[in-house]
């Protein structure tokens, strides 16, 4: 392995399937996917873009789950394996000192991420309107809710899993009340979970790719030795609608809204049935992964149109040679 990862412990149980011989591919996807399907609860209407982590030798998430009367909520979920799931029918309810902050409206596309001593969850939250809403937690049992860290409209909140300079850091993408058809992500910083400011443009869509029209954070970044590596998602228009891929950058250690690097090809885009046939057809949202310190192996939890989620494979290494060979 070339690049060192930092700030996160070896995790050889992750799951794993080699590069299927022949493949040039520089993500692959599980053989069995999809890991945990639409109708996983008698009452799921779909269940994708969640968030892992391990936990306790074993494996955490808050997964996001899309009921039959169509409300987006937001589950604990366990496993062994990180392949078969529990998810727990009852959605969060997060403990939260302000009424008006903890009145949940509606909760989806969560991120998890442990910070110092505890873990972080930021989702798109209901406050008049899409914004991100933060979370801390121990046991995923009792979620304690902080303030939205933004006015609405504003999605795709990613933290970072160290502090920054001193400070909390988070990408986020600020946005409008419907499909929003821009989009660039922004960094800003906090002193305390609470006050973010600081506010820094990193990178907006890209015209004439897979990414032309607006672009948003995905997983936690990983810290290596080369830089922040940020998997995100991006968004072109095509006359049947927006087609969701993700791709790949480099963001500067100390100061991630530079970019260090940024590859032209998507990383992933969608291609399977269970990728272009369900109820967004033609989506790919990543928004997790389980990475082994050691050997670089990183396993991708995204979903899967609007339905489903998968999981596919790659290493640190392979996604940051493809940076350093082919960026903007
Ligand atoms: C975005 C979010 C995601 C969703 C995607 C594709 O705006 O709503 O949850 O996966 O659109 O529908």
């Amino acid at each position: 392995m070339k690049t060192k990862i930092n700030g996160i412990p070896p995790l050889p149980n992750i799951p794993w399937q080699d590069r299927p011989a022949g493949s040039s591919e520089i993500v692959w996807r599980y053989s069995n996917n999809p890991v945990v399907p639409r109708d996983i609860l008698p009452f799921s209407n779909s269940v994708f873009n969640s968030a892992v982590v391990p936990y306790n030798g074993e494996f955490a998430g808050v997964f996001r789950v899309d009921n039959t009367i169509r409300q987006m909520r937001l589950h604990r979920a366990f496993s062994r394996d990180a392949l078969k799931w529990t998810i727990d029918p009852q959605p969060l309810q997060f403990e939260c000192d302000d009424p008006e902050v903890g009145n949940f409206v509606y909760g989806y596309d969560p991120r998890v991420v442990w910070i110092e001593d505890r873990y972080w969850v930021s989702w798109c939250n209901y406050y008049h309107g899409p914004t991100i809403g933060l979370a801390w937690t121990l046991d995923f049992k009792v979620f304690h809710q902080h303030e939205n860290a933004f006015l609405p409209f504003n999605r795709n909140g990613v933290l970072f899993p160290r502090r920054i300079n001193g400070h909390y850091a988070m990408i986020s993408r600020p946005s409008d009340s419907g499909h929003t058809p821009f989009g660039d992500i922004f960094y800003s910083e906090s002193p305390d979970m609470h006050y973010w400011g600081n506010h820094r443009w990193v990178m907006g869509p890209k015209g004439d790719s897979w990414q032309y029209t607006k672009i948003g954070g995905g997983p936690v970044p990983l810290e290596t030795s080369e830089g922040w590596l940020l998997i995100y998602h991006g968004v072109l228009q095509s006359c049947s609608g927006y087609v969701y891929s993700a791709g790949v950058a480099l963001l500067d250690l100390e100061k991630p809204w530079k970019v260090i690097g940024r590859a032209k090809p998507y990383i992933l885009n969608p291609r399977t049935l269970y990728e272009c046939v369900g109820d967004v057809p033609n989506v790919v949202f990543p928004c997790a992964t389980l990475c082994d310190s050691a050997t670089g192996r990183l396993a991708i939890y995204y979903g899967a149109a609007d339905t489903v989620v998968a999981l596919a494979f790659t290493t640190v290494d392979d996604l940051i040679d493809l940076i350093k060979s082919n960026s903007w």
